[in-house]
């Protein structure tokens, strides 16, 4: 453990990730965080029940890697309601730095720990894909221009001071997730990175985002939908709503 804590600036660190239909991705993920040298960031996968056997496959190599956990669901829940299960998780067990991550290499686990490296500075660092530039290799470009508008729609509606308001790469700390309620987040898809930021930087947070490469899957199918963009449109207006109602802490 002291290996751990000296590598992660004094912090414990979790990293969670969702994982639905990820076999062809997951052990890539795991084997790539736990080769981080030096050994840094323990790992919670947060599984729906994949039919592809993701669980399956996690469970075998946690029974030999103690720095692994799962949390198993029963069927697909959700993005959003998996990373709060995850968060819980976390809080639960004494994790005092908790990162994000996809299970579909889109994220570089290199990056886990120049995330890390700010934790001391910032209680919420964002792993941004616009913050000099754009730096997302391979997206078709429709992909890309939806997700600049909606990054600049919600910049614009919430007032937000945060370029990549959907990314799902970042590290935060437990105070900053203690702050906020986890159960009363109602957002599922993309929109929950946009109500996960907006409620933490309701709380008068320190945020920064650093640069980094997205990369679009090359294994695994998307599990993007007409759905989770219409979420992502209505929530920003609902939590200004809350806001200006005075409930959004
Ligand atoms: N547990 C759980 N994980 C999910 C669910 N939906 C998506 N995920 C995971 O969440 C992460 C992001 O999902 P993706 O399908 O990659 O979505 P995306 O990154 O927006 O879409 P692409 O860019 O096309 O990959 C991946 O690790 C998924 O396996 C879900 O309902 N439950
Ligand atoms: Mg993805």
């Amino acid at each position: 453990m002291s290996v751990i804590l000296s590598a992660a600036n004094g912090h414990r660190a979790l990293v969670v990730i969702p994982t639905y239909n990820e076999a062809d991705n997951i052990q890539t993920v795991i084997d790539r965080i736990l080769g981080i040298d030096p050994p840094a960031i323990e790992i919670l996968i947060v599984d729906d029940n994949s039919p592809d056997g993701t669980g399956d496959l996690v469970a075998q190599c946690a029974e030999k890697e103690s720095r692994l956990h799962l949390l198993r669901r029963p069927h697909k829940m959700g993005l959003g309601s998996a990373y709060v299960n995850g968060f819980q998780y976390a809080l639960q067990n004494g994790y005092n730095v908790i990162l994000e991550m996809d299970a579909d290499l889109s994220h570089d686990p290199e990056d886990l720990l120049r995330l890390l490296e700010r934790a001391n500075d910032y209680d919420l660092v964002i792993g941004s894909r616009y913050l000099k530039g754009i730096n997302v290799v391979n997206w078709p470009l429709p992909r890309l221009l939806l997700s600049i508008f909606a990054n600049w729609y919600t910049r614009i509606i919430t007032r937000m001071p945060i370029y990549d308001c959907t990314s799902g790469f970042k590290c935060i700390n437990s105070r900053a997730l203690e702050s906020v309620r986890l159960d009363h987040f109602f957002s599922n898809g993309y929109a929950f990175q946009i109500e996960l930021h907006y409620r933490i930087w309701r709380t008068g947070s320190r945020i920064c985002e650093i640069p980094i490469v997205f990369t679009q899957r090359r294994r695994g199918k998307s599990k993007m939908s007409h759905k989770v963009q219409l979420e992502a449109a209505t929530i920003v207006w609902r939590l200004k709503i809350l806001d200006w109602l005075g409930k959004i802490r």
